[in-house]
């Protein structure tokens, strides 16, 4: 029903968020141990503990953007958006950002949005960034094309990573990220499965026909989407092992760096494995645990588990989502209320 989506529309918001929020501190450690995280959390529950506040980055300030340019306009504006970014970026530059993206926000700023994609894919000698910043923030257009088609929702998530990352793997991770919130999103309540919901991703992925293939400056090196199914039959295969499948296994096997090709197919391999209990984390929560276990992994923490709690919050809702992370986390009340606007933009027509 449209009533129980809000509720989808908002735990994918606060995942998002309480993702990026969680794991920031914890970026670039090569592992986190679960017992640390145990702690952790434990401590965020406790009403008489007292643990520092805890910020978003440029994974939340960009998603933020995204979903404000699509309430605002009503449609996908790669202006707009490319505004928002850049306004964001410089009334707050020190978020975390990638080290390469500010060159696009200044060349943005300097030529005054004139060509909105050529900043973009200027970047690395021309093969444009293969880094996640494309896929991180894409939650919100999965929400604003959740009654499209899914080619709706393909080309939108490509458009608006192609404002910074023009690389195809930069995109195809958009992509990608993309489609795992919206087939999360969609998935009936506590029946998902987890090969089935591989195979859907894998089978989109592979229909999927690149109307940019012919242009050399975006898609230089021809990548084509290879990589990620590669990996998503990795992540099945690792679903389908009967033994514990170790966390250096996890890392050596799908990555946890910067690049979306190392970090999409992990984080939605948390959002899987969550849906299980995992051997020493402590939480019963399935939402919390495939943020905890995207954290455990180490590296992109804060990213990869913001893409793990998007696509978690899509499925789980959110009365999947411990309440006591909203005394926690920035900008809380803002995803809540992002969340109600494009909820209200998708559904204006139907009733419930
Ligand atoms: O992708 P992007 O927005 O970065 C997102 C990450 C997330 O972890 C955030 O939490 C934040 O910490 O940053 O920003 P980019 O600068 O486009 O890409 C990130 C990094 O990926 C770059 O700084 C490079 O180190 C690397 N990278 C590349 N390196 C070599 N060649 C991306 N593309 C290339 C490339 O083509
Ligand atoms: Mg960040
Ligand atoms: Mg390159
Ligand atoms: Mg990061």
């Amino acid at each position: 029903s449209i009533e129980a989506l809000l509720g989808r529309f908002k735990g994918c918001m606060l995942g998002a968020l309480a993702g990026d929020c969680l794991g920031a501190p914890f970026e670039m450690d090569s592992s986190v141990a679960l017992s640390v995280l145990n702690n952790y959390i434990n401590k965020l529950a406790d009403p008489k503990v007292r643990v520092p506040y805890k910020a978003f980055t440029d994974d939340t300030a960009m998603t933020q953007s995204v979903a404000q340019s699509l309430i605002d306009e009503k449609s996908f504006s790669e202006v707009d958006m490319a505004k928002k970014f850049v306004r964001a970026y410089y009334k707050e530059p020190r978020r975390g950002y990638g080290a390469n993206i500010v060159n696009v926000f200044a060349a943005l700023k300097a030529t005054n949005f004139k060509d909105v994609w050529a900043p973009a894919a200027l970047q690395f000698d021309g093969s444009g960034s293969y880094g996640n910043g494309g896929a991180m923030r894409v939650a919100p257009v999965a929400l604003f094309t959740a009654a499209a088609s899914t080619e709706e929702a393909i080309n939108m998530a490509r458009d608006s990573a192609l404002i910074t990352h023009s690389h195809a793997q930069g995109y195809n991770g958009a992509i990608l990220q993309c489609l795992a919130v919206r087939n999360a999103l969609l998935s009936p309540s506590s029946s998902l499965n987890p090969q089935e919901y591989v195979e859907g991703l894998i089978s989109t992925l592979s229909k999927m026909r690149n109307p940019r293939e012919e242009d050399q400056d975006l898609c230089s090196e021809g990548e084509g989407h290879g990589g990620f199914v590669d990996s998503l039959h990795v992540l099945q295969e690792l679903l389908g092992r009967s033994d514990q499948v170790t966390r250096e296994e996890v890392v050596e096997r799908l990555g946890n760096d910067v690049s979306a090709i190392n970090s999409v197919p992990t984080a939605i391999y948390a959002f899987l494995r969550a849906l299980q209990p995992i051997q020493g984390i402590e939480s019963d929560s399935e939402f919390l645990r495939s943020i905890v276990y995207a954290i455990s992994l180490g590296g992109d923490t804060d990213t990869i588990a913001s893409m793990a709690g998007a696509i978690a919050g899509a499925y789980h809702g959110s009365q999947g989502v411990p309440e006591f992370l909203g005394r926690h986390c920035e900008a809380w009340e803002g995803a809540l209320q992002q969340a109600e606007e494009l909820h209200k933009i998708v559904y204006k027509n139907d009733k419930p």
